[in-house]
C-alpha cells in the first residue's frame, strides 16, 4: 500500500456472516418473513412495540452465541499495526469489531447493547432482554428505553467524523456490504469524487460494484486478512 496513508473500512452485515449472524437481504436474511416497516422504522415501533422490541431481543441473544471471525480479527490487526490515520466505520449493530479489539471505530447504524431513553436521551448499556421491564439510569422512567438502533428515516451517527475521514483519506474499502443503504451506499462516489482509490471485498459484488477501482469476491474471513497482510 505505498503513498497509502489514511484508510476508512466500511464494514456491513456480509464481516460477521461467517460468525453465525445472519445477513439482511436475500434468502435465510434476517428480514425474511418480516417488512422491514414492519420492524425498522420509528413508526413500526410506536405502533407496535412489542414485536420490535422482541427482534431486538432476539438478535441480543444471538449475539452472545457468537464470536469475533478471522476477518474481525485482521481489521483489529490493522488498527493495531497501521500507523497511519483509520477509521472503521460499521454499519453493524453488532459488537465484534471490539470484542476482536478494534479501537479507531464507530457504530453508524448503533448498537445491540445499547439502549436510550426517548424521554430525557440518556444512553445506558443494554444486555438483556425485556427493556420495556427497565428503568432509565438518567431519569428513573419506565417504558421510556428503545434500542439505540438507527431507524430507516432517522439520521445515522457521527456522521460529519465520517465525512471527515472520508475528506483526508487515500484509500475507502468496502467490506460484505450490498449497497443498499444510504448514505454509506454513497460512500464510494463520494471518495471517487475525491480522487482516492477504492476497494470492495464481498461474497457477490454489491449494488455499487461498478464504482470501485476494484472488487474482490469471496468470504470476508479469507479476503479481509489477506488484504491486510
Ligand atoms: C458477505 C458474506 C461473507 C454475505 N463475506 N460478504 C431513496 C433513495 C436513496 C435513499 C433513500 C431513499 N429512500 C429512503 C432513503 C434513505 C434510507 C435508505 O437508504 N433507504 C434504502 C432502502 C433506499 N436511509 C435512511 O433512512 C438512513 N437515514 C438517512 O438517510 O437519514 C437522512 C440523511 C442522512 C445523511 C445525509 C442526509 C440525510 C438510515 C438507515 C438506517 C439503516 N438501518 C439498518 C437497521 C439497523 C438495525 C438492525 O440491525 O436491525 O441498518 S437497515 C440494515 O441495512 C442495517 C444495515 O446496517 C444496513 C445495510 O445492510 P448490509 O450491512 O449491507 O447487509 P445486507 O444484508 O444488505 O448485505 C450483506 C452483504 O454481505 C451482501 O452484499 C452479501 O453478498 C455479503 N456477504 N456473506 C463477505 N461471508
Amino acid at each position: 500500500m505505498t503513498d497509502i496513508r489514511n484508510i476508512v473500512v466500511l464494514t456491513g452485515a456480509g464481516i460477521s456472516a461467517e460468525s453465525g449472524l445472519n445477513t439482511f437481504r436475500g434468502p435465510g436474511g434476517l428480514w425474511e418473513g418480516h417488512r422491514v416497516e414492519d420492524i425498522c422504522t420509528p413508526e413500526a415501533l410506536a405502533r407496535n412495540r412489542a414485536l420490535v422490541l422482541d427482534f431486538y431481543d432476539q438478535r441480543r441473544a444471538a449475539l452472545a452465541t457468537v464470536a469475533p471471525n478471522a476477518g474481525h480479527v485482521a481489521l483489529a490487526r490493522l488498527d493495531r499495526e497501521w500507523q497511519g490515520g483509520l477509521l472503521i466505520v460499521t454499519q453493524n449493530v453488532d459488537d465484534l469489531h471490539e470484542r476482536a479489539g478494534a479501537e479507531r471505530m464507530l457504530h453508524m447504524h448503533g448498537e445491540l447493547m445499547s439502549a436510550f431513553c426517548e424521554h430525557c436521551g440518556h444512553r445506558q448499556r443494554f444486555g438483556g432482554a425485556m427493556l420495556d421491564g427497565t428503568r432509565c439510569g438518567g431519569c428513573g422512567a419506565a417504558d421510556t428505553l428503545r434500542p439505540d438502533i438507527v431507524f430507516f428515516g432517522e439520521m445515522p451517527y457521527e456522521m460529519d467524523r465520517i465525512d471527515a475521514a472520508l475528506g483526508a483519506a487515500d484509500l475507502f474499502v468496502s467490506i460484505g456490504t450490498s449497497g443498499a443503504v444510504y448514505p454509506a451506499a454513497g460512500y464510494v462516489q463520494q471518495a471517487r469524487h475525491a480522487g482516492i482509490e477504492t476497494l470492495e471485498l464481498n461474497l457477490e459484488p454489491s449494488a455499487g460494484s461498478y464504482f470501485f477501482h476494484e472488487t474482490r469476491l469471496g468470504p470476508a474471513g479469507e479476503l479481509v486478512p489477506a488484504w491486510v497482510e
